[in-house]
């Protein structure tokens, strides 16, 4: 018995709003003003599709740079997002060659896609403009050690974490 006399009044009401719901529909479609259910539902997935090759395709933009031009050295790619990789080893004495690419293009606002690899306690001051690469060649110290590279060009300069890397020099 609890509840019994509420229990009528929002059905009723319901019933009513949903006769009302049915009634709209059955005028509209009728009018044709509303977008049939299966064209909606097309509408929809292409509008998905779309979007997700929209996205998909800013991904690959984003992994796409320039192509290396000298595939014996090591590969460092520089974005805004930075380097990649963010850390090398490389032997004592050795003679490294590393081709250095910005990934990022010339529209951007931040150092307009130029970055830098410095370490300047090996003397090395490399710049590399949009989507461009530059390769260089040094030799590895012939004490172990760890040397920072950084990029000062973009990001608030060398400070930011993003454009630092690594270079380990091992025996
Ligand atoms: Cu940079």
């Amino acid at each position: 018995m609890t509840g019994q006399p509420t229990h009528d009044h929002p059905e009723t009401v319901q019933t009513r709003a949903a006769r009302r719901a049915a009634a709209r529909a059955g005028q509209t479609e009728a009018s044709g003003r509303r977008i049939p259910r299966r064209l909606r539902l097309a509408l929809f997935g292409v509008i998905t599709v779309v979007v997700a090759v929209g996205a998909i395709g800013l991904v690959v933009s984003r992994l796409q740079g320039p192509a290396a031009t000298d595939t014996t050295a090591i590969q460092v790619h520089a974005s805004m997002g930075g380097f990649d990789p963010k850390a090398l080893t490389v032997k004592t004495g050795q003679k490294v060659k590393i081709e250095v690419a910005s990934m990022d293009d010339s529209m951007h606002s931040d150092g307009g896609g130029w970055h830098q690899f410095a370490i300047d306690a090996l003397g090395i001051n490399i710049k590399v403009g949009p989507l461009s690469t530059k390769v260089f060649e040094f030799t590895a110290p012939v004490k172990p050690g760890t040397y920072s590279w950084y990029c000062d060009i973009c990001c608030g300069g060398k400070a930011n974490p993003t454009m630092q890397g690594k270079l380990t020099v091992a025996a």
